[in-house]
């Protein structure tokens, strides 16, 4: 795996990317979408393991049990533009799916998307988190994953997120681009992991509203013991301590699942500065996030 170590960033349609995601391009763009498709679409670090853990119990949890104990959550929910040598590419992965609906994962800014998903008005759903977690939560997955740049220290990583000089690009971008497409895209969940967070049982709710699914009450209470943090953070087909190119001894995947840790990292001057230079990005008055609870 040694030439796997640590890409560089470069410049991808004006995105920030690393090789990994985009070796694969041409089977990406041209991915074939179903109408049944079910996609996770998230900035990294902002609770896609959480959601793609929800919508797996919620379709199969009751009819195939064996999933939860034998198929790690990144085979049952694949990432569709992961392409690591000598691996499998996530492309082949969500085709090689035999379940229905597909649960597929991508970090994909909204504006790279491939196309059939929008040709085959598959349901999407979003999810958000404030930039200081996601930040926090980023650099120290990028501490403890091998096939990512390596983040330095938190002052200089810091300064790169907010020049969105990060794999997949700026925040800013990725999360306001998502949220105006939502604007014109009915089919697409928009939802924030500080909500997550607050309440979860009454985010599963919702999530099943916008699915149009209907679970008796026991299912959906069942489902919102097992995605609790504690559980996730035991559970070895959600934790990722199994991936070998990711050294949860550096930093563990299922690392601190709150909202306000940034607190921990950020100097008083870095949180001042950070803000500032909010403000001026985060122009839409509709997108609010909350850093605390
Ligand atoms: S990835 O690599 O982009 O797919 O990562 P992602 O799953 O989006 O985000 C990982 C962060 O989500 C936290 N997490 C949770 N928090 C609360 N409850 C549950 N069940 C849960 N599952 C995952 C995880 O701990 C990471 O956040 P941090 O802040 O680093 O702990």
């Amino acid at each position: 795996m040694d030439a796997l170590l640590r890409p560089e960033l470069f410049d991808f349609h004006g995105v920030c990317m690393s090789h990994i995601f985009t070796d694969n391009w041409v089977k990406i763009q041209n991915f074939q979408a179903r109408p049944d498709d079910i996609l996770i679409a998230t900035y990294p670090k902002a609770g896609t393991t959480w959601v793609s853990y929800i919508l797996d119990l919620l379709y199969f949890g009751e009819t195939h049990p064996e999933r939860q104990t034998s198929l790690p959550i990144f085979e049952r929910v694949p990432f569709l533009e992961i392409t690591i040598p000598q691996l499998a590419a996530g492309t082949d992965l969500v085709d090689n799916l035999p379940t229905s609906p597909r649960l597929i994962k991508t970090h994909l800014p909204v504006q790279l998307l491939p196309k059939s998903f929008w040709e085959q008005n598959c349901r999407i759903v979003y999810v958000a988190r404030n930039a200081k977690d996601n930040a926090v939560s980023y650099f120290h997955f990028d501490r403890m994953n091998q096939i990512q740049p390596e983040p330095g220290d938190w002052s200089s990583y810091l300064e790169r997120f907010m020049e969105g000089r990060t794999v997949f690009g700026s925040w800013y971008d990725h999360v306001n681009g998502w949220w105006e497409k939502k604007q014109s895209v009915s089919k697409l969940h928009y939802m924030f992991f500080e909500d997550m967070v607050e309440n979860t049982g009454r985010e599963i709710d919702k999530l099943c509203s916008f699915l149009g699914v209907t679970p008796r009450a026991e299912k959906k209470e069942q489902i919102r013991g097992a995605v609790q943090f504690d559980n996730m953070k035991k559970d070895n087909m959600a934790n990722y301590t199994m991936v070998q190119f990711m050294d949860s001894k550096v930093s563990p995947f299922m690392r601190k699942g709150k909202v306000g840790d940034w607190k921990n990292h950020f100097t008083v001057a870095q949180s001042e500065r950070f803000d500032k230079d909010y403000l001026k990005k985060m122009k839409n008055p509709t997108l609010r996030f909350r850093t605390e609870l």
